[in-house]
């Protein structure tokens, strides 16, 4: 950690313990878990369809300052104002608050830990966050996981991290988006200084080194992505178009039970693109190119990563972009507008982060022209939209954990 970020912590720490005393009063015995949020580099919509991706876990982080309870209740404040106090009862089965409620990725670590392991202890919690929320970063993750690894806490609940890790996405799927499970194994197997390529089906996860001079600029379009609305629909729609190519490819190519890995790696990306040319239409044909072609170039940026070859990184990333705002009709003008500053203030390349529809972009220069890409962004971006800038430079950190 820096300095800065070394003072920021302390003080929000102190922010945590006043208002815990405040809210539930003094004299427990309290712990604090915290969990980060992500960004992933290359590998975008291939989650769920079993192939790689390469995520780093994020100095921007969800953490919880709790006292466990004898009984099954779950209270927590915020820190944030935008987020009042809320409180339910643990069981294995949990109505939800509202649509788009946070209270929700709560629950949604309490029932899957209920329903799965019994727990039934639940705990008073203040949560203190600063990863920016929908936006294509995870926080959603962050707080389930923290949620989780704080009822696991408070339960004396070991749970091996793959597991857990898969725990955590499925109950996630809770608020009702059918997500992969990029975010949650990242947000647990976070290494600082690296990347992680992850697989998937059964979890498998390879840390890359991060070479030194390499920087990721993540920079926020101001465009929410709408998790609980319109965004979720479109994510899940694009999900099944997968799963339907996917089903007609197998079919036509006489594999009824291979995956989206196999496949590639029995037929190779020509063959399968012919194929789906044959039995696909033209949306869903243009959705299977990209989930292939994606795929392959997660295996691309990872070779060129251990090389410390930051142009074919950059090459990848753009054509990342490309085709997630083609083929996957993800990407808007202000994510396509941030991409093309940045490559113009010397990026070596730039993508949309995350699922898209809004949220923010990622990309990567040398250390030393961080600054003046984060310059263009507030002088070409963010001024002109009377916006503070939201960019910052990202800094591959440790996963979840308990701290004290
Ligand atoms: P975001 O929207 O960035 O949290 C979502 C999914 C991921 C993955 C990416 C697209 C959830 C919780 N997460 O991430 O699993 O599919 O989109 O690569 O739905």
């Amino acid at each position: 950690m820096t300095e800065d970020a070394v003072h920021s912590d302390r003080a929000r720490r102190a922010r945590q313990l006043e208002r815990f005393e405040r809210e539930f009063g003094a004299a427990r015995r309290l712990r604090r878990v915290r969990a980060p949020g992500r960004v992933n580099l290359i590998g975008e919509h291939t989650d769920y369809n079993d192939l790689p991706v390469l995520p780093m876990a994020l100095q921007r982080d969800t953490a919880i300052l709790f006292a466990p309870r004898d009984d099954a209740r779950v209270r927590l404040v915020n820190l944030d104002a935008r987020f009042g106090a809320r409180e339910f009862e643990l069981s294995a089965s949990i109505a939800p608050f509202a649509a788009g409620d946070w209270g929700n990725y709560v629950k949604a670590a309490a029932e899957i830990l209920a329903r799965e392991h019994g727990v039934t202890r639940g705990f008073d919690g203040v949560v203190a966050g600063d990863v920016p929320a929908a936006s294509g970063l995870s926080s959603s993750a962050a707080l389930v996981v923290a949620s989780a690894l704080a009822l696991r806490v408070a339960n004396g609940l070991e749970l091996e991290s793959r597991a857990f890790a898969d725990l955590c996405a499925r109950g996630e799927r809770y608020v009702g988006t059918q997500g992969g499970g990029m975010d949650q194994a990242i947000c647990i197997h976070g290494r600082r200084g690296h990347a992680v390529r992850i697989d998937f089906a059964p979890l498998r996860l390879a840390p890359v080194a991060m070479p030194a001079e390499w920087r990721f600029v993540i920079a926020n379009s101001l465009v929410v992505a709408d998790k609980s609305g319109s965004a979720r629909d479109a994510y899940n729609s694009r999900r099944a178009s997968c799963e339907r190519a996917l089903g007609a490819v197998r079919d036509a190519l006489g594999e009824p039970a291979a995956r989206y890995p196999d496949l590639l790696a029995m037929h190779g990306e020509d063959e399968l693109l012919a194929a789906g040319a044959r039995v696909l239409a033209a949306e869903e044909l243009a959705r299977f190119r990209h989930v292939v072609g994606e795929g392959l170039r997660v295996e691309r940026a990872v070779e060129a990563m251990r090389a410390g070859d930051e142009r074919r990184f950059g090459e990848l990333m753009d054509a990342s972009h490309a085709s997630l705002a083609g083929d996957y009709a993800v990407s808007c003008a202000e994510l396509d507008r941030l991409t093309e500053l940045q490559r113009a203030a010397g990026a070596a390349g730039a993508r949309l982060t995350g699922a898209g529809f809004g949220g923010c972009t990622v990309a990567l220069c040398r250390a030393e022209r961080a600054p003046a890409l984060l310059a263009a962004l507030d002088e070409r971006f963010y001024g002109p939209r009377g916006a503070a800038s939201e960019a910052f430079v990202a800094c591959a950190s440790d996963g979840a954990h308990v701290e004290e």
